[in-house]
């Protein structure tokens, strides 16, 4: 039984459900950070709005620190591959105590931004020549040390990388930090399930299909872990991998996959950007979760994802800030329905039935989609389940006159300004009246970071 005294109750003015909003809403929390029946004695209010956390599905927390640093024309026809020469180079310098500085920052403004739970899709795994460091977790616990600084919910994904690509090839030296054998690769994941928590929960990621022989990937998913953990893995984001997926293993990237593994709802399959109608209904009918992340594939230049056949077969979706050149719900949302629009000439595509809300239907997948991925049970203020969420900023004149039937579609396509106000993670506050409260000590020590980076 829970100790009532210790339960705090809170009044919403609005609370989003899955099936929309409720007004006046009472919330209680305990001290574990669950929700739970409140004392409706003695409410505080909270807001008028008030939001489940949204989950970030994709991070690769190191890349926040090269943000804006290849944007500027090179010699060869810059791509996807030419970024990820310069990516590679930036990588090389970093260790623990970057990472956990770079980190530590990112995630307090992905906290800010709304984002209440990161899956981290982490391959640093080794020092920068290669070698093991002597505690083989040691970038693992830089992440998750980084994670309970700025006291976000942490999926920590280690990536299982081998080979250079499809046909088999041995890591580049830049590459060589990333590699683990399986074997070594199954005892990083035993060695950090003892760190679980509350707040942190180990998952299983395979770099990509170019990265991972058929062989390892048999073995890791036949593992113990694999049964009841997330699988995230990077799938068709570059024209060029499916053709190389095509020429070295006979099959599209999804199509081999769905052939060669019971891809089911512990999936995540990110950047499920080139997809054949037939991919698009597998990965739909299949339950997984396709992660997508409209700001970093924009940047890169990937392509689009086909999101209303996708919708249409039901399937189900969240978003991920990726390379962090943008840590915005908002702005992966909207950039999700602007490619379709820009790509079709026509606008609500997200929106699949009249009168249906684009702003309502994407914050609603995505809350669901991301907990899902994050290995979450629900992504609901409901009961039982975290009490991660976010309360939206009632003073902004941008949410003036705004009511239950448009204040989303306001957020999601006019919120440039910041408009969440608090942040709660388990039970504790760590976004109020829009300051983190260890943002400045967290910030000062970024930027001697990547003051030192920047000599690079
Ligand atoms: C990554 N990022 O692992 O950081 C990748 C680039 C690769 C994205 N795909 C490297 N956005 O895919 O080989
Ligand atoms: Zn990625």
């Amino acid at each position: 039984m829970s100790d009532s005294a210790a339960i705090r109750s809170f009044k919403a003015g609005q609370l989003w459900q899955p099936g929309g909003w409720h007004a006046d809403a009472m919330l209680g929390v305990d001290a574990g950070g669950r929700l739970v029946e409140p004392a409706v004695t003695s409410a505080e209010p909270l807001g008028a709005w008030i939001l489940p956390g949204m989950p970030n599905l994709h991070s690769h927390a190191f890349q926040r620190a090269m943000a804006g640093l290849a944007e500027r024309k090179g010699r060869v026809d810059d791509s996807f591959w030419s970024w990820r020469e310069t990516m590679y180079a930036f990588a090389a310098a970093i260790g623990p105590d970057e990472l956990k500085a770079i980190a530590a920052q990112l995630y307090v403004e992905m906290l800010k931004a709304g984002y209440t739970q990161v899956c981290e899709f982490h391959y640093l795994h080794h020092q920068p020549d290669g070698t093991p460091y002597a505690q083989l977790e040691t970038m693992s616990l830089a992440l998750i040390e980084a994670a309970r600084e700025a006291g976000i919910a942490l999926t920590l994904l280690p990536v299982l990388y081998i080979s250079g690509g499809f046909d088999g090839r041995a890591l580049t030296a830049r590459q060589r930090r990333f590699g683990h054998t399986v074997d070594g690769y199954l005892r990083l994941l035993e060695t950090l399930r003892r760190h679980e928590s509350d707040d942190v929960r180990v998952g299983i990621a395979l770099h990509s299909l170019r990265a991972v022989p058929e062989q390892a990937m048999r073995e890791v998913l036949a593992s113990d872990m694999a049964k009841t953990r997330p699988i995230h893995i990077h799938i068709a984001e570059q024209i060029g991998e499916v053709q190389d997926c095509l020429a070295t293993r006979g099959a599209r990237p999804v199509e081999w996959l769905f052939d060669h593994a019971d891809v089911d709802s512990r999936w995540c399959l990110v950047h499920a950007t080139h997809l054949t109608e037939a991919e698009t209904l597998q990965i739909a009918r299949s339950g997984a979760v396709a992660g997508l992340c409209p700001t970093t594939e924009a940047n890169l230049g990937d392509g689009l994802f086909p999101l209303a056949a996708y919708q249409d077969a039901g399937g189900t979706l969240g978003i991920g800030s990726d390379s962090h050149i943008s840590i915005s719900p908002v702005e992966e949302l909207r950039w999700l329905e602007y490619g379709q629009r820009l790509q079709t000439r026509h606008r609500n595509i997200a929106a699949r039935h009249e009168g249906d809300s684009v702003g309502e239907t994407l914050w609603r997948a995505a809350l669901r989609g991301g907990a899902q991925a994050a290995g979450l049970p629900v992504g609901e203020l409901r009961g039982g389940a975290r009490a991660d969420l976010i309360v939206l900023d009632d003073n902004s004149p941008l949410l003036a006159a705004r009511d239950t039937c448009s204040v989303l579609d306001s957020l999601l396509f006019a919120g440039n300004t910041p408009l969440v106000r608090d942040v709660m993670v388990g039970s504790h506050w760590q976004v109020r009246d829009f300051h983190h409260h260890d943002e400045e000590r967290i910030a000062a020590r970024y930027r001697v970071v990547v003051a030192r980076l920047a000599g690079v």
